[in-house]
């Protein structure tokens, strides 16, 4: 489609691809690019809240300053929560699940998200994210239950992130490939700029948090010192920016690996199964790469919690298998 195509008619040609399609689904993205909207105009006013934020609780209306974490949160739920489309939500800021309230029309999907990943970068005006990923429910009831979210990655309909960097983008996946869309904040719409993006196989960019490298179990240790010993003629670059989706995106379209690996002081990592790991695991498949704990791949993990942890070595394909061959040694 041509470089320019707003998001909506994307979706619109999308879906005619689909003769029995109800809609549904588009609807459901459409949301979740207007709550991204929402969220991105309240990220361009961070500055701002920080410094009303910053004599105590309370903005000059005498309104409590809430985290934009929390922010970002609430503005997904009132971007989705009255639009027919779901059964539920589950969110990195929520304990428990979100039903939709009996007042409004119930679908077929649930949503999983991290509402502002990385949001601790936001105070140095850093690129965070909101990282979304959705599945079709399992239970049949008028209200979701734990086993409509507790299903493996490779479940998922849909999954994507909305960044917000120095222009917003949209980048999601359906299964047939993975699309980008930047905002174009004078229209106010996302318009196809990254059609069918592919990872590189093989990339030379690295990241990792090294702070950790005391903590790193020897697969990690050996793996990071072959990188850095230009072994096999390549000359990595190190970048971390500590913003998954920024770090994510950046080696998507460049090529290389991210990973946040289990060690000594974090057995399961950091990063959240439904909310980080599956929606970008499902995002690097479909560009082409691969996602793994280091020993077996994320897509096929099967969720016992909602808020599980997991190891997360994700990106250029070459890289993520060598990086496995690494932990298999160890
Ligand atoms: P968050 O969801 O609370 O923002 O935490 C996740 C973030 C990721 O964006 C990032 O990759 C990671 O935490 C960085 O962690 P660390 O500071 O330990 O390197
Ligand atoms: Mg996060």
């Amino acid at each position: 489609m041509d470089i320019g195509t707003t998001l909506t008619r994307f979706l619109l040609e999308e879906q005619r691809k689909f003769p029995g399609s109800t809609g549904d689904f588009t609807g459901l993205l459409a949301d979740i690019a207007i709550a991204g909207k929402m969220i991105c105009r309240g990220m361009s006013k961070a500055g701002l809240i920080d410094i009303l934020g910053a004599t105590g609780s309370s903005n000059v209306q005498g309104e409590e300053v809430q985290k934009l974490d929390v922010v970002a949160n609430d503005t997904m739920i009132r971007a989705l929560d009255h639009t027919g489309h779901l059964i539920g939500m589950a969110s990195e800021e929520m304990e428990d699940i979100f039903q939709i309230p009996d007042e409004f029309p119930k679908g077929k999907y649930v949503l999983m998200y991290d509402p502002l990943d990385g949001s601790s970068n936001i105070d140095v005006n850093i690129s965070v994210g909101t990282i979304f990923s959705i599945l079709r429910r399992k239970s049949t009831g008028n209200k979701a239950t734990l086993e409509d979210f507790l299903q493996p990655g490779a479940e998922q309909v849909c999954a994507g992130y909305v960044l917000y960097g120095t222009s917003t983008m949209m980048v999601y996946t359906t299964g047939t490939g993975v699309h980008g869309f930047t905002l174009d904040p004078g229209v106010g719409e996302f318009l196809l700029s990254h059609e069918d993006i592919r990872i590189p196989d093989r990339g030379d960019l690295y990241s990792i948090n090294e702070g950790n490298a005391r903590y790193w179990h020897k697969g990690t240790t050996d793996y990071i010192n072959h990188l850095k010993s230009g072994a096999g003629g390549t000359s990595f670059k190190g970048r971390y920016i500590g913003s998954l989706v920024a770090d994510f995106h950046r080696n998507l379209l460049k090529g290389g690996i991210f990973l946040y690996p289990g060690d000594t002081k974090s057995p399961d990592g950091k990063l959240r199964l439904l909310y980080e790991a599956n929606p970008l695991a499902f995002l690097a498949e479909q560009a082409g790469g691969a996602a793994s704990t280091g020993e077996k791949r994320i897509l096929d993990l099967m969720p016992t919690k909602l808020h599980q942890r997991t190891p997360l070595i994700i990106g250029s394909k070459d890289n993520v298998a060598e990086a496995e061959r690494f932990w298999a040694g160890a």
